[in-house]
């Protein structure tokens, strides 16, 4: 099948689009036209950059040198009622690949999913909770792998507002308090859950888990990457105070 790529657009001067405010906002990739408003960035300048390919957003390896690459979504309005879900795997196990994702205002960058090695050939799907941004955001897909890696796909883009009715799992899934002391309760015991610092770093893991204690921890801002028993994966932020 032919690949379709996406015309590589200057970010900072792609103000065409009107920003998006209805939701749910449901992307499959699966046709070119769904592309309107989406941008990519070559940030090594090797000529690849994402793509589409087998109806998912594709980014590949370069056989030279390491790999580096966005995708922004559209702008979007959050109002802190909105929920992003998107799916991550990679062609082949063997050629790990990175991903890391931002809200991007225009001007600066905040990350909403810290570094993840992606080494998984099923499409596993991220949940990650925006009802603490308030304001007008892209979605960066930022992913870098080294020389002569393969490819990284993303698929089935949502951002869904909760109208405070749903009672899915994912909506009902909560951590508390937040902000915290040092002891923070999941709602639920889950399979896998690992905390990251704001920079990125990994600095707690546990496994089949309904809480656990930050005390040890210096007073800040923390990623919480939750995989639950039914294998979705949650990121929240947490403060700790
Ligand atoms: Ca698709
Ligand atoms: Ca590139």
């Amino acid at each position: 099948m032919a690949s379709l790529y996406i015309t590589n657009v200057n970010i900072t001067s792609n103000n065409a689009c009107a920003p998006i405010s209805t939701y749910p906002y449901e992307n499959d990739f699966s046709d070119v036209a769904q592309m309107t408003c989406w941008t990519t960035e070559d940030e090594n300048e090797d000529g690849n950059t994402f793509y589409l390919e087998d109806n998912a957003l594709c980014y590949r390896y370069n056989a030279d040198l390491g790999a580096e690459d966005d995708v922004y979504s559209p702008y979007f309005v959050l109002d802190g009622h909105q929920t992003l879900t998107f799916d991550y795997y990679c062609g082949l196990s063997s050629y790990p690949e990175e991903l890391k994702v931002y809200l991007y205002d225009g001007s600066s960058f905040t990350i909403i999913m810290s570094s993840t090695e992606v080494t998984n050939t099923t499409p596993i799907t991220q949940t990650i909770d925006l009802s603490e941004y308030t304001g007008t955001y892209k979605i960066d897909f930022y992913c870098t792998s080294e020389t002569n890696m393969f490819k990284l796909y993303i698929d089935n883009f949502k951002i869904e507002s909760s109208s405070g009715v749903e009672d899915h799992s994912k909506a009902e899934f909560a951590l508390y308090p937040n902000p915290t002391t040092g002891l923070v309760n999941l709602s639920e015991v889950v399979s896998r859950v690992e905390v990251y610092d704001f920079s990125g770093r990994m600095v707690m893991a546990d496994e089949n888990v309904n809480s656990i204690n930050l005390s040890s921890q210096a007073n800040g801002v923390y990623i919480f990457r939750i995989i639950t028993n039914d294998d979705n994966v949650i990121t929240k932020k947490v403060v700790k105070k």
